[in-house]
């Protein structure tokens, strides 16, 4: 599911539209499709089209097409996006036949990349006969997704899906018209498995832990409840690799839009801007088979879960805690938060003193230079990464990227030192306000909860604290439980509340 929203209208007057009859006018600088897209056919439905998918499957698919067409392989592996929330971004993409601009920016230097991998883009937001139509064709053989940690409708503290939840229940209630990405995962294989088509497999591309298990777990749970029989044969019958996907992308915004437009001489409606560096490591589990990703830099492997682990926690932990601190500091960027006097040495103690020893050994890395190399890209200032944008859905963020690290931190007879600091920040966030006129928004598919419980409790570190440690889908029993990690998420909510969050990093 996509987070963004479509970028406003620019003023192009005169500019034609980035689309296949216009390719031949770009500045010869700008990369483009090397390949007859006419030929290429769909092998793959992607759930949850938006920047991150376009950045990352997007490109190296539209790679392994250029390679294939060179040395004459099937051109059988274009994408069908889907869009489960708006119809918008198939609004921006359709009338240029689903071409987007990926632009590269780093010291001055924009790189500008015309994609063509995405064949079609299609919204479940108007019905779901289309998207199931194409799912159940044999032609598909992978459903990919991105559709964030809340699209698994999971309980964030179990894993397990949560039966509770509004869109599961509906989807339950009326199976054959799902608007989940569970739901309609399962309601493809079930018309596959009716129609004698063999289960595509199931990737999903989400920052979770072991993203493959999860969407295992929840897409099995899923099918039993709609009909054990199935339920076992999903089980039994899809493979779910475990992938860990790496490329810092954040939503795209106008002065994107015009740079690239500037670029291109033609008008992009919605391109994507990220980092140069992007790594993608793929449990090579693919029955029906899949496009050869290695050939443009994908690491196959038959265990993701170290990388994972290292990536989760360092890059993704790390941009929890500096998004909770900056949004009380007033810093708008990640960039801006590595100019900061206080957060970036807050980042790299949690690194070395909690996060790093959590780490599996990973294949070929150096996971502290790894964190090292996160600070260069972190400060990365043609990167507009807004810490509002990563604030968000941290009820379903947490618990991958800082808590279990905690958790085993605790296990070894250790006690975490930062992870409790980017906890009392959350909790603090979760008040929506400085207290001196600056307001923002709490963004997490459990908001009126959480806020509920903060404002209610905000007169008291102790119940503060106890109220929000109380909430199990967030924070499981053992850590809630453990007396240290309380007092010392109550001694850092108490100091914010005394001192201000600038005082607190200033004296840590
Ligand atoms: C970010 C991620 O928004 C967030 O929560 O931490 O989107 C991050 O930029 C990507 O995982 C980088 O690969």
């Amino acid at each position: 599911m996509s987070t963004e929203t479509a970028p406003d209208t620019l003023k192009t007057a005169g500019l034609e539209r980035l689309s296949t009859a216009t390719l031949s006018r770009l500045p010869a600088a700008v990369g483009r499709p090397t390949y007859d897209r006419a030929k290429v056919t769909p092998g793959i439905v992607h759930l949850g089209i938006g920047a991150f998918c376009r950045a990352h499957l997007g490109v190296f698919t539209d790679e392994v097409l250029a390679k294939a067409a060179k040395d004459g392989s099937a051109l059988d592996w274009g994408i069908v996006g889907v869009d489960l929330l708006a119809p918008d971004m198939r609004a921006a993409l359709k009338p240029q036949d689903c071409l987007y601009t990926l632009m590269r920016r780093i010291d001055g230097v924009d790189r500008l990349q015309v994609i063509g991998s995405f064949l079609d883009v299609v919204t479940t937001v108007e019905g779901d006969d289309e998207v199931l139509s194409l799912m159940v064709s044999p032609k598909i053989r992978i459903v990919t997704l991105t559709v964030t940690e809340k699209g698994y409708c999971q309980d964030a503290a179990t894993g397990r899906l949560d039966e509770s939840h509004p869109g599961i229940r509906a989807d339950l209630a009326n199976p054959r018209r799902p608007k989940t990405a569970p739901g309609l995962i399962v309601e493809a294989l079930r018309l596959r498995r009716a129609a004698g088509v063999a289960p595509f497999t199931v990737l999903s591309c989400d920052n979770l832990a072991q993203n493959g298990k999860t969407a295992r777990r929840i897409v099995t749970r899923f099918a039993d409840l709609v009909d054990a029989d199935l339920g076992r044969f999903v089980e039994r019958e899809v493979s779910f690799p475990c992938t860990m996907v790496d490329r810092i992308t954040p939503a795209t915004k106008d002065p994107d839009k015009a740079a690239v437009t500037a670029g291109l001489g033609l008008v992009d409606a919605w391109p994507v801007v990220t980092e140069p560096f992007r790594q993608w490591v793929i449990e090579d589990r693919f029955p029906l088979g899949r496009p050869a990703w290695e050939k443009a830099g994908a690491i196959l492997v038959d265990d993701v879960h170290p990388f994972e682990t290292m990536k989760l926690r360092c890059l993704n932990g790390a941009h929890s805690t500096l998004a909770y601190l900056s949004v009380l500091l007033g810093v708008e960027t990640v960039a801006g938060a590595m100019a900061d006097a206080d957060i970036p040495r807050v980042l790299r103690r949690l690194w070395d003193e909690d996060i790093i020893a959590t780490v599996p050994p990973v294949p070929g890395t150096d996971v502290t230079a790894y964190t090292h190399e996160l600070e260069k890209r972190f400060v990365n200032p043609e990167i507009r990464h807004l810490t509002i944008q990563i604030s968000s859905d941290g009820s379903q963020k947490l618990g991958p990227r800082l808590l279990e690290a905690a958790g085993e931190i605790f296990a070894r007879g250790g006690r975490p030192k930062i992870v409790p600091l980017a906890v009392a920040a959350w909790m603090r966030f979760l008040l929506g306000t400085d207290g001196s006129g600056r307001n923002w928004t709490v963004a997490d598919p459990m908001a009126e909860r959480l806020t509920g419980l903060a404002r209610a409790n905000a007169g008291s570190p102790e119940a503060f604290v106890d109220a929000l440690l109380a909430v199990h889908e967030i924070f499981p029993a053992e850590l809630a439980g453990n007396a240290r990690f309380r007092s010392d998420v109550v001694g850092f909510v108490a100091r914010i509340a005394a001192d201000g969050v600038r005082k607190t990093l200033a004296s840590l």
